[in-house]
């Protein structure tokens, strides 16, 4: 349909409708945004039953979907169809010839769905649903295709694979949002990376069957892949059991393949042997079904960053192989947002239109934090660029759905994207009823905190963050009542929005899934009320009320540090949550223990309760059976502590270390005297200052006392492994070992 045909028809519904003003109210927002749309007047009230035209021939899952909603019997007339059915030829010069695309009419008479394809159909029917999902159903001509191609998701993470039933409940989401690609990549599937060339047992096939099954009535292209990258051997045998593992595939039912090689380096990073055996299963396998749509390869190489870790000739090696092959990419770095520039240094490289692996929103390398803010940072343009977009999400199905929600709509229709709409909406659809409450959490959970692939979020809290803004320092100064009252209302809030969820949690899948988070942020919500009122009361020199709000908060601190995520049976990660980590939670422990010193200055009463500190700041050397623990390299980059006999004479800086206590965290760190290096997570030293610059979230310790020294255990984003003396010097591990701290006077 051309603009000017669509002009016509929604001049036609207003003069229908009379002018139409006030008659709106029952619009409904449609995500993915319709390219073209033009709302008239009230066609019906909701219909319980529809009078269904087209039936037999129309496309079996889309009807499903509509009878999904309403009964056949007598009703409102809907008509469904493909181009070149009789029951749509009426309407055949207004569906758009884009594939995937549809034309929708609903007018008080009758309603008509038309697909350019299948496909189109079911998106047609998707739309309707949404339009008709109102008390009074409006008449509304729309004309709708997606602007990209291959829309979707990549489970490509590491840690816990998505279950069975997660996998189900996604495919009917991608369905409603119009989402058709699902790659299949987790990590820690055995049959997909460690135990490649392993056939899946009858009962794990006969699960994979039902999944793909399951995503092709909602028109999702189930894209099975197989990650052999690790061990492949680069000859007939290993080429040969790919045929076999995917010749089973396809005998289940799949239609769609992936082979990656990412995250292998030195020789199994080869671009001529990945082209050469790609081409090889492309010959042998692809080519002998010709019903086979996508075949999709992810490259060792798959982002700018690590141009210089690969062969020079890698993107060259690879550009060869058969041209219907999708090469993925992630674009500038592992993690990134894609812009049109990405798309123009990868795409002559390859010869053909990248397919973009968007690491957003996973977190399986910051898996402590959860991503829910709204979907920003691709630039429209660059979705004319790819041959497909997919979203590797979090190993959180549910929660993940809030950022695949608005990446569909991006997808669909860029150039009308508006992330905070869209967020707005993902919410409601998510949480209908309870997306106030929703929105408070999710403000709170929005940045990722200091990570190796340094994408950061700093829309966090905004309400919150205003108030620090205005208030902070002046309140420091002087006692400022509203400014008490407006952190208790915000803080508040978020309290009272995380027990409507924690009560709603059992019923809902996504809130039971996430739940640990949600009883963080009502911790913390909890926590800043009880710290403002610290606030009053010192100010009010009321040192009993003091005494017992810091109590309560520091015993709700204790408790959201207990907190963690993900303790089933075969779980291979385990997440401490952390919420508010951007602005809220510094707050609170730079604001607690500026209150608290201040306590301590003018008030006697129960001044024991506050936390002695296991350790005063100082210079500290450390001991550990007899040996000393050292920096012989001080002034290199990288490198270790080590432990040594000999006391160090002619450098004893060498071993003095810096021991410093910080409010913000809680937790020591621990520098090197003689060069200021400081001891990371791992017990190493810092590798440089641009790649990993000190950051109080990973690089602070939490020291306890024991009987004769101390233990050291990580906190924050790093875990909370002990760092323990051995022969390479400090390591991580899970049981604690002594060390003594002997201050340097
Ligand atoms: C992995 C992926 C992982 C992601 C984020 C690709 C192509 N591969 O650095 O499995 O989920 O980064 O940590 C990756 O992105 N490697």
């Amino acid at each position: 349909m051309t603009h000017n045909t669509i002009l016509k028809a929604a001049l036609a519904l207003t003069l229908m409708a009379g002018v139409a003003t006030g008659a709106t109210a029952q619009q409904t927002s449609i995500s993915p945004t319709p390219q073209r749309i033009a709302w008239g007047q009230k066609a019906f009230d909701r219909p319980s039953a529809i009078d269904i035209k087209g039936i037999d021939k129309a496309d079996r899952d889309a009807v499903d979907a509509l009878l999904s909603q309403f009964a056949k019997g007598k009703g409102v007339k809907v008509t469904i169809g493909q181009r070149g059915d009789k029951a749509v030829r009426a309407v055949a010069d207004s569906i758009p010839g884009q594939p995937q695309g549809y034309f929708l009419r609903v007018r008080p008479d009758e309603v008509i769905i038309a697909g350019n394809d299948p496909t189109g159909t079911y998106y047609g029917v998707q739309t309707f649903l949404q339009v008709a999902s109102q008390p009074e159903v409006m008449s509304v001509d729309i004309s709708d295709w997606p602007s990209t191609p291959s829309r979707g998701v990549v489970e490509g993470f590491y840690g816990n694979a998505w279950s069975f039933d997660d996998r189900i409940d996604q495919f009917a989401f991608y369905g409603r949002n119009k989402l058709d690609t699902y790659i299949y990549g987790p990590k820690d599937d055995p049959y997909h990376r460690a135990k490649w060339r392993e056939l899946y047992p009858a009962e794990e096939a006969a699960r994979m069957k039902a999944l793909n099954d399951e995503a092709r009535r909602h028109k999702v292209r189930f894209v099975w892949g197989i990650h052999p990258a690790g061990d492949h051997q680069w000859n007939d045998a290993d080429n040969e059991a790919t045929v076999r593992k995917f010749e089973q595939m396809y005998d289940l039912g799949f239609r769609n393949f992936s082979i990656f090689f990412d995250d292998v380096f030195g020789k199994q990073a080869d671009g001529k042997l990945h082209a050469q055996y790609m081409d090889y299963v492309k010959r042998n396998f692809i080519d002998r079904h010709p019903d086979i749509e996508l075949f999709i390869m992810c490259p060792s190489l798959y982002n700018k960053a690590w141009k210089g870790s690969f062969q020079p000739s890698y993107l060259a090696d690879i550009s060869v192989m058969d041209p219907s092959i999708e090469v993925m990419w992630t674009g500038n770095s592992v993690v990134d947002m894609i812009d049109v520039a990405d798309m123009e240094w990868i795409n002559p490289q390859i010869g053909r239109k990248a397919f973009i692996w968007l690491n957003y929103p996973v977190t399986d390398y910051c898996i402590n934090h959860l991503l829910m803010g709204p979907f920003t940072g691709n630039e429209p343009e660059a979705t004319a660029m790819v041959s497909g977009f997919t979203a590797n999400p979090m190993e959180y199905a549910h929660a993940s759905k809030l950022s695949l929600f608005s990446n569909a709509d991006f997808l669909w229709n860029p150039s009308a994207y508006d992330p905070q709409q869209s967020w707005l909406l993902a919410t409601e659809r998510l949480q209908p009823g309870r997306e106030e409450a929703f929105r408070k959490f999710c403000l709170y959970n929005v940045d990722l905190g200091q990570n190796t692939h340094r994408l950061r979020r700093f829309n966090e809290s905004p309400e919150l963050k205003t108030l620090i803004d205005t208030y902070e320092q002046p309140m420091s100064r002087a006692y400022m009542p509203e400014a008490a009252e407006a952190f208790a209302a915000e803080f508040g809030s978020l309290r009272d929005a995380t027990a409507t969820l924690l009560e709603a949690s059992p019923a809902d899948s996504m809130l039971s899934e996430i739940r640990p988070w949600i009883e963080a942020a009502r911790m913390l919500g909890s926590r800043g009320v009880l710290a403002t009122e610290m606030y009053t009361a010192l100010f009010k020199a009321d040192s009993v009320a003091f005494v017992d709000r810091y109590l309560d908060y520091a015993a709700l601190t204790d408790s959201a540090s207990k907190l963690s995520s993900r303790d089933f049976p075969g779980s291979v990660k385990v997440a401490y949550p952390m919420v508010g980590s951007l602005y809220a939670e510094p707050l609170l422990r730079r604001g607690v223990s500026i209150m608290v010193d201040e306590y301590r200055h003018r008030f006697g009463h129960r001044s024991d309760v506050f936390p002695q500190l296991a350790l005063e700041n100082g210079s500290y050397r450390l001991r550990c059976n007899g040996q000393w623990l050292g920096n012989p390299e001080a002034g290199s980059t990288g490198g270790r502590p080590i432990w040594q006999t000999a006391e160090d004479d002619v450098n004893p800086d060498r071993q003095i270390w810096r021991v410093t206590y910080d409010p913000a965290t809680g937790r020591y760190s621990i520098v090197n005297a003689k060069d200021g290096r400081y001891v990371n997570e791992r017990g190493a030293f810092t590798v440089s200052d641009s790649s990993n610059p000190f950051d109080a979230e990973w690089h602070t310790f939490v020291i306890e006392r024991t009987d004769n020294g101390f233990t050291l255990r990580q906190g924050g984003n790093a875990g909370k492994n002990y760092l323990v003396p051995d022969s390479t010097g400090l390591a991580p591990a899970e049981t604690p070992a002594t060390i003594e701290f002997i201050q340097v006077k």
